[in-house]
């Protein structure tokens, strides 16, 4: 059997003084399509791409169960800012955000202007808001649309972070330089994680990294 991943510290990752840090429960809060609608909770991290890229399934997988979030083939599934409020081992409390997917052919325009409407809404009114996770699926191209996107997030001060999706679907071989990719294609300080939410490849260490942005060392 392969040896855990390692951590620079000699942890393995994920680990939080030997423990993985995992999701213990979660539930749905709710679904809200206009600002203000909201309610308040726990720091919240969203997860936004096009769609069909994985957020919802990212965020079951986050989560250790398999349809908290509603995940499709369809193109276009989630289509409401959907609020997940998720309890640590560690005793901390997370908002997971399943944001509506945007940019996919399969989606009408004007199904397109709700939703990116939406999702803009909801950046800029959540109070609670401490990462935004953009989603990039390991097989495709450079993404314009989500590299915009970001230059929007840093122009409205909102951290975000790059994750490769559907790490299993490629080779482990190429894993390597897709990420290499994507940090220059988004000009990323450190390397993009890549996961899967099928074999769970890279998702304990996104949880770390979630919590880490959520509830930063002060
Ligand atoms: N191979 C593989 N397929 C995945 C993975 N994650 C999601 N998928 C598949 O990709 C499709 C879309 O997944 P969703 O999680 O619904 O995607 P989404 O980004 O939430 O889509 P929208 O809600 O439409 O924006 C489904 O058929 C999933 O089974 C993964 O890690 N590996
Ligand atoms: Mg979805």
């Amino acid at each position: 059997m392969a040896a855990a991943a390692r951590t620079a510290t000699g942890a393995p990752a994920g680990s939080q003084r030997g423990r993985t840090l995992r999701v213990v429960s979660a539930q749905f809060v709710a679904a809200v399509t206009r600002a203000g609608e909201v309610p308040a909770g726990p720091p919240e991290v969203a997860f936004v791409g096009r769609s069909n890229v994985g957020k919802s399934s990212l965020i079951n997988a986050l989560c250790n169960q398999t349809a908290l979030a509603r995940t499709s083939k369809t193109p276009g599934r989630t289509q409401a800012v959907v609020l997940f409020d998720a309890q640590l081992s560690s005793g901390q409390a997370l908002r997971l955000v399943d944001l509506p997917g945007f940019g996919h052919a399969a989606v009408s325009k004007t199904m397109l202007a709700a939703f990116s409407e939406m999702i803009q809404f909801y950046l800029l009114a959540a109070e609670g808001l401490k990462l935004v996770v953009i989603l990039q699926d390991c097989r495709r191209d450079r993404d314009d649309d989500a590299i915009g996107f970001a230059g929007w997030l840093r122009d409205n001060r909102v951290p975000y972070e790059v994750v490769a999706t559907k790490a299993d679907a490629v080779p482990a071989t190429r894993r390597g330089a897709v990420c290499q990719r994507l940090q220059a294609e988004f000009r990323l300080k450190r390397l993009p994680l890549a996961v899967s939410a099928r074999d769970r490849a890279g998702v304990d260490e996104l949880l770390v990294r979630v919590r880490n942005a959520a509830f930063p060392k002060p």
